[in-house]
């Protein structure tokens, strides 16, 4: 496959101003007429170049330009579109080919998903339903008619309903117009026996809107949480941005077989029912919150991605990076905001680090792509909404907003780039931002090394800040970054020391943002009256590594006293880290394991803390997961982590036994369920102690698991002690509890994928042969990606213990399986690959292992585009 560069971007030649799409719904035969009102770019040059249109896996029927019939000599058909010769400057184009939804399993472009005709057409999907030109910057107003058996009651596209009839008694049809101009990727359909459940939104303009959301019959009940979620996400977007919705209906459609979350196509959202179905008997808190953020995120992409859409796709950060900041802050607003940071911060550490570190790093805005579908990766979401979070930082929520309007009025209803959003955060506020872009342009995670002194006679306190970047992928060297660091100091007592800075006017205030420019740099603190303690890029000021040296004693008094309640985190997470860098250490000397008493003891100290949020609490008495220790490694050695992390708990689950039980107990109460933050948060530590109560394995802890078990009314509480009896109880016990479970949900897919994940990521149960076992089971599917991700996906992720085995069964697994399933659906295909492509990190051993298993992938044969780019790039 060939690469695609930033650097050869050109305007399209020719620009589609309508069009009119007709499908005649068959499972194999799927006949798809289009009429296109083409017209020269007037931007692009001189003269008429041939026409290109993409099209991939399309049966072609007939072409006529103009009304007359092409000949095939006329034009030319290759594997990816057609080459048609062009004599006039406008002309009308009608095209009309077959596919064949049913025998597609890549779920992309139209499919069925059990019986449901739909479709996704981001990134290059639309190429396998139409010849188009399918790249984002063509931007045409859609009609669309559905024509199909009458046993598919519901027909759906983009926009407004405006006709609809009946055809030869046995069919029906139904016809769509969006009045927005679009890009072909963000075109939906879909056809099937679908329940809906309705509301209404009454816009600030006072417009009312009809909000649908679409289930197959069974799933109808699950749809309230999605609906209430939509409806505030609607008003969080007009009080935060003053943002409105632009069409009359907005509608919602659940779907068993999807690649990735959800997808914002125009007015017709379609979704992974993993992520819209809900409810309390069959979903836990955190997929109740999921829910609520990938609503709002979809929501958000009204504004940010459809009416102002990317120029190609290596803007793609342009709609994501903003949404997902965007939708981080409406989760913040909702719940608690310390909480769901510190959430979003041990993703980013955990896995875009991990990403930024790896074979495949690359900027929030990459340089090229040989399958973009690979591109839709925690950097460009993640670290691009970082981005995007410190542009806010740099500016103020007012300057921020300033900015965005200015965006959104300069773009409306056109196709626009990073470049574009940076300049109008820039002219917005009179500013300067061009240190800033490299965020856009350079790969890697920046490293902060973090020194200070302290002259008690001056009293002042200087901070010196060294910043660097480890090569990546293409990018050996880099330039210094503009990093904005917000910090404050304590003093001996943990009280806030006030800050003013060398020749600075502003008054006394306890915290400041230092902007790094430099590849080092001092900052000057005058007047602090006693040696301070530093605490650093508070609420996670920019998505770098801090490195300065704190003692085990600052630290507990930064967890006590920071007013940084993510700060106050981050000390427990450097605690243990150092604790358990410590315990690997021995490890492999052969030294008999202990345990730092200043982690126990800070651990107790936050049990016995009166007044916390108890999500916080759970937050900081969680250690940090072997994933995380992992990236944080020079070189990883999984057999020490393991055996590290299994001490350390515990050692703490046994030396805190009566603070974790009087916890449990405390929380331990009968209320109705509701996912609201307060109630979250309780149910989150009190879980959190019966895990560790579980560690120890004590009767009476097991007991408690065994009745929480039985006793639950929800999801989030019954499945924890299923959890922890799964990891900690008897065989017997355990697998009579996972039987219970199954037999109780074994009809409702989304409590199905949690079994299963529940099994093959236990480092007890997860091994090999179950997993296997859990592939055999009548409920696994291999072209269901749910089912993967629940299954493979959490093996190769979250069973660092199973996976890792040091034989390198698991790597060979895995290797087999990702050949099997690049035949069927290879965006899922390369995801899952994942793990084997970090095997350069691995300790001699694992290592060589997991190199021969991605070996055995490259040589297994013709390897899909998306496979081939992750395989070939991590081979290197
Ligand atoms: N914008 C959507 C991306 C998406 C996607 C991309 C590739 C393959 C399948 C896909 N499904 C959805 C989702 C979002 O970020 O909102
Ligand atoms: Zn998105």
């Amino acid at each position: 496959p060939g690469t695609v560069y930033l650097k050869d971007y050109r305007q399209p030649d020719y620009l589609v101003d309508s069009t009119r799409l007709r499908f005649e719904l068959e499972p194999n035969a799927t006949l798809v007429q289009s009429r296109l009102k083409v017209r020269r770019n007037p931007a692009a040059g001189e003269g008429l170049p041939p026409l290109k249109l993409d099209g991939v896996n399309l049966e072609l029927l007939s072409v006529a330009m103009d009304g007359a019939p092409l000949a095939a000599a006329d034009f030319t058909c290759h594997d990816e579109g057609l080459s048609i010769p062009v004599d006039r400057a406008e002309f009308t184009l009608e095209i009309c080919n077959r596919i064949d939804p049913e025998g597609n399993t890549s779920l992309e472009g139209l499919y069925l998903s059990n019986g449901m005709y739909c479709t996704q057409c981001e990134a290059e999907g639309f190429r396998k339903i139409t010849y188009y030109p399918d790249r984002p910057d063509v931007l045409s107003k859609f009609t669309a008619t559905i024509i199909a058996p009458r046993d598919y009651p519901i027909l759906l596209s983009n926009g407004n309903e405006v006709e609809r009839g009946e055809i030869d008694g046995d069919r029906h049809f139904v016809t769509w117009e969006d009045p927005f101009a679009k890009p072909a990727y963000l075109f939906a359909l879909v056809a099937g026996r679908l329940e809906k459940v309705e509301d209404r939104f009454t816009t600030m303009s006072g417009r009312e809107v009809v909000l649908q959301i679409f289930t197959e019959p069974k799933n109808i009940h699950k749809c309230a949480h999605a609906m209430a979620s939509l409806k505030a996400a609607m008003r969080w977007d007009e009080e935060v941005y003053g943002r409105e919705y632009d069409l009359d209906i907005f509608m919602i459609v659940a779907v068993d077989h999807f690649n990735m979350g959800a997808m914002e196509n125009k007015g017709l959202n379609i979704f992974n029912s993993a992520c819209v179905l809900a409810s309390p008997e069959t979903a836990t808190d955190a997929a109740f919150q999921r829910i609520e953020s990938i609503v709002a995120h979809e929501y958000f992409h009204n504004w940010s991605g459809n009416r102002v859409t990317c120029r190609d796709w290596f803007q793609l950060s342009l709609k994501e990076g903003f949404t997902v900041f965007r939708d981080a802050e409406f989760s913040a607003d909702m719940n608690s905001r310390a909480v769901k940071r510190i959430e979003d911060v041990s993703m980013l550490r955990t896995a875009q680090f991990a990403e930024d570190a790896g074979p495949m790093s690359h900027p929030v805005r990459p340089d090229s792509y040989m399958e973009i579908s690979n591109f839709y990766t925690l950097t460009v979401y993640e670290k691009g909404a970082e981005v995007v979070r410190m542009i806010h930082t740099l500016l103020g929520p007012e300057g921020f907003r300033r900015g965005s309007d200015l965006y959104f009025d300069r773009h409306d209803g056109s196709a626009a780039t990073c470049e574009d959003f940076i300049a109008a955060m820039e002219d917005a506020n009179g500013v300067e931002l061009q240190q800033f872009r490299r965020w856009y342009s350079q790969a890697g995670t920046p490293i902060l090394e973090i020194s200070d002194d302290y002259d008690a006679k001056q009293q002042r306190y200087v901070l010196t800040v060294r910043q660097s970047c480890p090569p990546t992928p293409g990018q050996p060297e880099k330039q210094p970054f503009h990093i904005p660091l917000k910090m404050g100091l304590l003093g001996a007592d943990g009280s806030a020391l006030p800050l003013v800075a060398e020749g600075s006017s502003e008054g006394e205030i306890n915290e400041r943002v230092l902007e790094i420019t430099e590849a080092e740099q001092s900052f000057t603190f005058e007047n602090i009256a006693e040696q301070p303690l530093p605490s650093l890029l508070r609420g996670f000021s920019a998505p770098v590594k801090v490195r300065y040296d704190y003692t085990p004693a600052q630290l507990r008094l930064l967890m006590r006293a920071d007013r940084d309640a993510f700060n106050r985190w981050d000390a427990s997470q450097r605690l243990a880290f150092g604790a358990m860098a410590q315990l690997q250490r021995d490890f492999r000397a052969g030294i008999a394991l202990q345990l730092s008493s200043e982690l126990v003891e800070a651990y107790r100290s936050v049990l016995q803390q009166e007044g916390l949020d108890p999500a916080l609490v759970a937050e900081m008495l969680t250690l940090p997961s072997a994933q995380t220790l992992a990236e944080e490694a020079e070189t990883i050695d999984a057999e020490a982590i393991i055996a590290a992390r299994k001490f350390a708990e515990h050692t703490l689950a046994e030396a805190l036994y009566d603070e974790l039980l009087a916890t449990y107990r405390r929380l331990n109460h009968d209320k109705p369920y509701r996912p609201v933050a307060d109630d979250i948060a309780e149910r989150r530590l009190k879980n959190t102690a019966l895990a560790y109560l579980c560690v120890t394995e004590r009767k009476d802890a097991l007991a408690l698991a065994e009745a929480q078990f039985v006793a639950a009314t929800n999801m989030t509480d019954s499945s924890a002690a299923l959890a922890a009896l799964v990891n900690r109880a008897d065989d017997q016990c355990a697998e009579a509890a996972l039987q219970s479970f199954y037999e109780r949900w074994k009809e409702d897919d989304q409590v199905v994928d949690l079994w299963l994940g529940l099994q093959s990521s236990s480092p007890q149960r997860g091994t090999l042969g179950a997993v296997r076992a859990l592939m055999l089971h009548p409920a696994f599917e291999l072209t269901n990606p749910n089912r993967v991700r629940a299954v493979l996906g959490t093996f190769a992720n979250r069973n660092f213990t199973q996976f890792h085995q040091p034989d390198g069964s698991g790597f060979h697994f895995l290797a087999a399986q990702v050949i099997a399933l690049d035949k069927l659906n290879p965006q899922i295909a390369a995801r899952l690959v994942t793990p084997l492509t970090r095997w350069k990190k691995y300790r001699t051993g694992p290592r060589e292992a997991m190199h021969a298993a991605l070996q055995s992938v490259m040589a297994s044969g013709q390897l899909s585009a998306d496979l081939y780019e992750v395989v070939s790039k991590s081979l290197k």
